[in-house]
């Protein structure tokens, strides 16, 4: 079929991803969470923007699970720092902890009763038909990029949890053996006075070559 490309004027082009960038900019990960709703179709339109995602021979190896009801919530908490609670006393490095510590992160995990939304990514690894997915992780990633971008610039904050290991994470949503949990993700508003670490980004010397 032919493409359907719209043109966008060079003076233009610069303006928006001058824009993009900026709004990106503003992405702060946030951990403490309002109970305050968010819009359903916002975050499930969101989801429609990250499953537009390109993939391995086009396989889209991903499912979204949205989960507000809070006895699932209280289930997956309770399974995550069970799990978290292993990672700090026992699992991590003490490497890791070192770089955990600006983060101020521990074991409990509040955020995931309080966040009045949780995206749960889950990754086709094997499939039931043939051809198993190309380059899964790839994609899903590419997906879940696409996903936090969408909800930031509609005005929702967001974690990117990785409670390790996450297998949990399909049992207690019913989700077949031929998925895997890729990521877990609060979407909700702030808490008020809400803090988050203070973090600086690479400047491009260290990001980007041009040759
Ligand atoms: N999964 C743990 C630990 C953790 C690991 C990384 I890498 C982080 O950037 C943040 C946390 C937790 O969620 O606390």
């Amino acid at each position: 079929m032919a493409l359907p490309w719209r043109e966008v004027p060079a003076g233009e082009s610069l303006r928006r991803v001058r824009a993009f960038r900026d709004t990106m900019a503003r992405r702060r990960t946030i951990r403490d969470f309002s109970v305050t709703p968010v819009s359903m179709e916002v975050v499930t339109t969101a989801i429609r923007a990250a499953a537009t995602a390109p993939s391995g021979a086009n396989l889209q190896p991903w499912h979204f699970v949205v989960v507000t009801d809070p006895a699932v919530k209280r289930r997956i908490r309770e399974a995550a720092e069970e799990e978290e609670r292993a990672f700090y006393a026992r699992r991590a490095s003490r490497e890791w902890l070192e770089a955990l510590e600006p983060l101020g992160t521990d074991w409990r995990k509040p955020f995931l009763e309080t966040a009045p939304v949780l995206i749960a990514v889950f990754e086709v690894h094997k499939s039931e038909q043939t051809p198993r997915p190309y380059y899964a992780k790839e994609s899903v990633g590419i997906a879940v990029g696409i996903l936090l971008a969408a909800l930031h610039q509609a005005g929702l904050a967001t974690l990117t949890h990785t409670p390790s290991p996450m297998r949990f994470l399909g049992e207690v949503l019913g989700r077949p053996a031929h998925e895997r949990a890729f990521v877990l993700i609060p979407v909700g508003y702030p808490a008020a006075g809400a803090r988050v670490p203070d973090i600086t980004r690479k400047p491009d010397s260290e990001v980007l070559t041009v040759m």
